[in-house]
């Protein structure tokens, strides 16, 4: 039978492979609240099959009736998300979501390790959450931008407005997006990219 090894041997697939173009990868942290949409975010851009880690964590409650045993425990899910996106044949960016909460703070030490830059994805329902994943960026010196995710339920804000309430200073770009959208939420990144780019020239000229 006529057959070439490469037809039987199965080496990594097409989308697991980076092109050799490729001469910079960066990586990136998407952060926000529960339901803000960083796992349809991740989704929606990544060309890689995107990974996302489902972990449920039980606290035994800090008053623990001792008679009856019964202890009064909280669940909650832990997601992370990891995907890829190529922004052009030479740039491809890895993509790390995770949670904003205050309790998952502890997860943001290694994840943060390396990363150029974040998205703060914004429901404006909750802003609460918004100011201290904001905060703790600010405190690491993390650039980001900020992109208002539009649920159909939201009150709609003028980011002017939205801007003022998250006291964000002029030079944070901010943008709406749909996360579900692959080209909306592309153009997230890109205004990342644009933002990372303007600041490297910046400290550039001013040494
Ligand atoms: N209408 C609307 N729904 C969205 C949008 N982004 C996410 N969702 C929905 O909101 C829910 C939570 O999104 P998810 O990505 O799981 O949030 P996460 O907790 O930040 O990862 C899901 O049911 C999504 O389908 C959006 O831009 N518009
Ligand atoms: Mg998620």
């Amino acid at each position: 039978m006529d057959y070439k090894i490469s037809d039987t041997v199965r080496g990594p697939s097409a989308e697991d492979t980076l092109p050799e173009s490729v001469t910079t990868a960066v990586k990136i942290v998407i952060v926000g609240g529960f339901g803000v949409g960083k796992t349809t975010m991740v989704r929606a851009v990544s060309e890689i099959r995107p990974l996302t880690t489902e972990e449920t964590m039980t606290r035994a409650s800090e008053d623990i009736d001792h008679v009856t045993g019964v202890e009064d425990k909280t669940e909650t899910t832990v997601a992370m998300d990891f995907g890829r996106i190529s922004l052009n044949e030479r740039l491809v960016l890895y993509l790390f979501g995770t949670p904003g909460q205050e309790r998952f703070w502890f997860l943001w030490n290694g994840l943060f390790d390396g990363a150029l830059g974040a998205v703060v994805l914004v429901d404006t329902r909750r802003l609460e959450v918004s100011f201290d994943v904001i905060g703790k960026l600010e405190d690491r010196g993390m650039p980001f931008v900020v992109a208002v995710n539009a649920f159909p339920d939201a009150p709609r804000h003028e980011l002017d407005e939205l801007r003022e309430a998250l006291d964000l200073p002029d030079w944070v770009p901010m943008v709406d997006c749909d996360a579900r959208n692959r080209l909306s939420s592309r153009d997230v990144l890109l205004e990342l990219t644009r933002h990372l780019q303007a600041l490297a020239l910046s400290e550039r000229e001013t040494g």
